[in-house]
């Protein structure tokens, strides 16, 4: 049976930077992210019993990456499945901090679930993604979704519907490459010499709370606060590692200074950036083409992309 489902990446305000078990791939600490609604990927699985598993990145054979979606269809399938074919299909740059694992493995967990005869709910789904990769367990859910990092599994649940606060996120992307250093290994690089790991670690409980209520009372300036200082305290982390990890371009900086001149002017605007040299603006869907119109003129800009928010991973016919 063929299956496929879409799921949408997700951008992380309280952010993942950090494993407690790489082996489980379990995460450090929580995390609170939206699910965006018009960036997008759709896997097509079919176990049909091939000869091993092919991997199809936008109609391109996809060798280099087939060793991660293979473990990830033995968590979902078991080692003794069958092989399979697996079909992506992308609507943004791969691997260049749009978190286009988040939505990769979503919507993997679901096909191949649903694939394999399983019947499984988002949580279960949500678990088996985040073994994959962290941010993917987020984008089985949609709206405000708020990942707990238990001592043996993770919990993850959506605390607002995309419609209960509907925000626009507006994409500046400043690089189409993909990046130089995996989160993977960059996060552990974090791990093992930055100084500042542990504080980053032990102060994220606090970060979520505020972000939570700033969720729960709809704060927008209480949220852009939380969220600003969350990004920059993670990309220092990331910076006073060894060897330091810098994501950041000039064009991610000039994106930084456009944001706060937005801000200087009243709108209700804040950025985000994640482990690539791309800015992420969240801001009243007023507000949306204001800030994609002001990032289009930041210079080093090659595209900006916009969004509001969207649902979980779904499954959907084929095309
Ligand atoms: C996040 N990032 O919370 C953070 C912010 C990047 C910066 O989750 O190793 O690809 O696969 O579990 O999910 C990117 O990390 O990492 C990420 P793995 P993943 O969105």
């Amino acid at each position: 049976m063929q299956v496929t489902s879409q799921a949408q990446p997700n951008i992380a305000l309280v952010k993942y930077w950090g494993k407690r078990d790489a082996d489980r791939n379990l995460p450090a600490t929580g995390s609170l992210s939206v699910t965006l609604d018009t960036l997008w990927t759709r896997m097509t699985v079919e176990f049909d019993g091939g000869d091993g598993d092919r991997l199809y990145v936008n109609g391109q054979s996809a060798p280099s990456l087939l060793s991660r979606v293979s473990r990830c269809l033995d968590t979902v399938a078991g080692r003794g499945r069958s092989g399979a074919c697996i079909e992506s299909e992308c609507n943004f740059p791969i691997a260049a901090g749009l978190a286009s694992s988040a939505s990769s493995f979503a919507a993997l967990v679901q096909a191949a679930s649903r694939a394999s005869g399983q019947s499984l709910d988002p949580l279960a789904l949500a678990r088996l993604a985040g073994q994959a990769s962290g941010s993917a367990a987020r984008s089985l859910y949609g709206g405000f979704v708020e990942l707990r990092a238990g001592d043996d599994e993770i919990d993850v649940a959506s605390i607002a519907a995309p419609d209960e606060w509907p925000l626009s996120v507006t994409v500046a992307v400043t690089e189409r490459a993909a990046k130089p250093v995996s989160s993977g290994a960059a996060m552990s690089v974090s791990r093992e010499s930055s100084p500042f790991y542990n504080t980053w670690v032990e102060r994220q409980p606090a970060d979520l709370d505020k972000a939570r209520e700033a969720v729960r009372t709809r704060d927008f300036a209480a949220l852009a606060a939380i969220a600003e200082h969350n990004c920059l305290k993670m990309h220092s982390v990331m910076w006073t590692s060894r060897p330091p990890i810098v994501y950041w371009n000039s064009a991610t900086v000039a994106c930084l200074e456009t944001v706060r001149a937005l801000q200087r002017d009243g709108i209700p605007v804040f950025f985000t950036i994640d482990a690539g040299p791309q800015v992420k603006a969240v801001s009243s869907p007023e507000s949306a083409d204001a800030v994609a119109d002001a990032l289009r003129g930041t210079a080093g800009v090659i595209d900006v992309l916009q969004s509001s928010l969207g649902t979980g991973a779904r499954l959907v016919d084929p095309d």
